[in-house]
């Protein structure tokens, strides 16, 4: 057995998680609508740390745009550090994102959020019976995301599988339509897919393009690259990497563009130009047009389908280099302070 057998597993059997977060929300509809219902919130924080502040930024995007209410995204350190720069004049719901529901400065944070405001924090996490869960007025738990490796994959595509059902539940867009077994085998595809691009010879930098809520992602992906292969990634909004970040291609450059099918056509422009300048570009959306075309996302949408390739890009480019992509160097699957 290869001795980074765990992350390779979990980013596998990851469409058992979606279903399962699915599942999850799904028994929780009426419970949420009440909640929504009787809160009468102005506006809606989310919050997490290292990737699930990512999942938080996407989660935030999600909700704006499926609500229509004001909500924004900040690390769990900012509602302790700078309270007054994060918090509105009105009513806020906190949404407290973890994996673990053990990481000290979300715990700080949704217990200050409730000494502040005496108002209703949701949980989504992958346990129902940690620290944080106890500040929780509604627990959404993805158990089936749970897992071993330090590096968040199954856990975070199960996680932002529910955040994305809470902002349809909120919104009444939610459909009970499943994940289907089917997916499974698109996800071992996209590995063979994602080894194309992970040599580390001959790439070395990676930047990750995303807008709205993909940009959540694309910042999720930069930090996967990090932490499992240790290699110098960036993540920006596309039409931004035009004011400056461009400067850094080179041959040795791969850019991974997250496009959205919305604004396909600003997007994939800035990609050309990018290609032209001599960067590698591997572009993903549901189009047929893009390199990596995300068939799951015809049969049943979720933006949940860009994780797989993002997760194996950086799972490959570890591989390639020797490096063991369950235990990145210097860190541990819960920061306790
Ligand atoms: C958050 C987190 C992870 C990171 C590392 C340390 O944990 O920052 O994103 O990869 O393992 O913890 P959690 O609050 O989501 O459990």
């Amino acid at each position: 057995m290869m001795q980074w057998d765990h992350t390779s597993s979990e980013i596998s059997t990851q469409v058992e998680g979606w279903q399962d977060a699915h599942q999850a929300v799904d028994a929780a509809v009426d419970d949420l609508k009440y909640l929504w219902r009787q809160g009468q919130y102005d506006d809606v924080i989310f919050t997490g740390c290292g990737s699930t502040h990512y999942l938080a930024m996407s989660a935030a995007s999600l909700f704006q745009q499926a609500v229509g209410i004001s909500c924004r995204a900040v690390p769990s350190s900012e509602i302790l550090l700078h309270p007054r720069q994060v918090y509105g004049r009105g009513k806020p719901l906190l949404v407290a994102i973890s994996r673990s529901g053990a990481t000290t400065e979300t715990i700080q944070a949704a217990e200050k959020f409730k000494a502040d405001f005496q108002s209703d924090v949701i949980v989504i996490s992958c346990y129902a019976d940690k620290p944080l869960n106890a500040f929780a007025t509604l627990n959404l738990a993805a158990f089936a995301g749970q897992e071993i490796s330090i590096a968040q994959t199954r856990s975070f595509s199960s996680m932002l599988v529910m955040a994305e059902g809470l902002a349809q539940v909120i919104s009444n867009t939610f459909s009970p339509r499943q994940f289907s077994n089917t997916h499974n085998a698109q996800v071992a595809a996209l590995r063979e897919q994602a080894l194309k691009y992970a040599d580390p010879e001959q790439f070395q930098r990676v930047f990750y393009l995303g807008s709205g809520a993909l940009h959540g992602l694309a910042c999720e992906a930069m930090l996967k690259m990090k932490e499992m292969s240790l290699t110098s990634a960036e993540a920006f909004h596309p039409m931004e990497f035009r004011h400056g970040p461009k400067s850094m291609i080179d041959e040795q450059t791969l850019i991974v563009g997250l496009l959205d099918a919305h604004t396909y056509n600003a997007e994939i422009a800035v990609l050309n130009e990018m290609r032209a300048l001599g960067a590698a570009v591997v572009t993903l959306s549901p189009d047929t047009h893009t390199d990596i075309r995300l068939e799951g996302h015809q049969q049943r949408p979720s933006i949940v389908h860009y994780m797989p390739f993002l997760q194996w890009l950086a799972y490959q480019r570890a591989v390639n280099k020797g490096l063991n992509p369950d235990a990145p160097r210097h860190l541990d699957q819960v920061v306790i302070l």
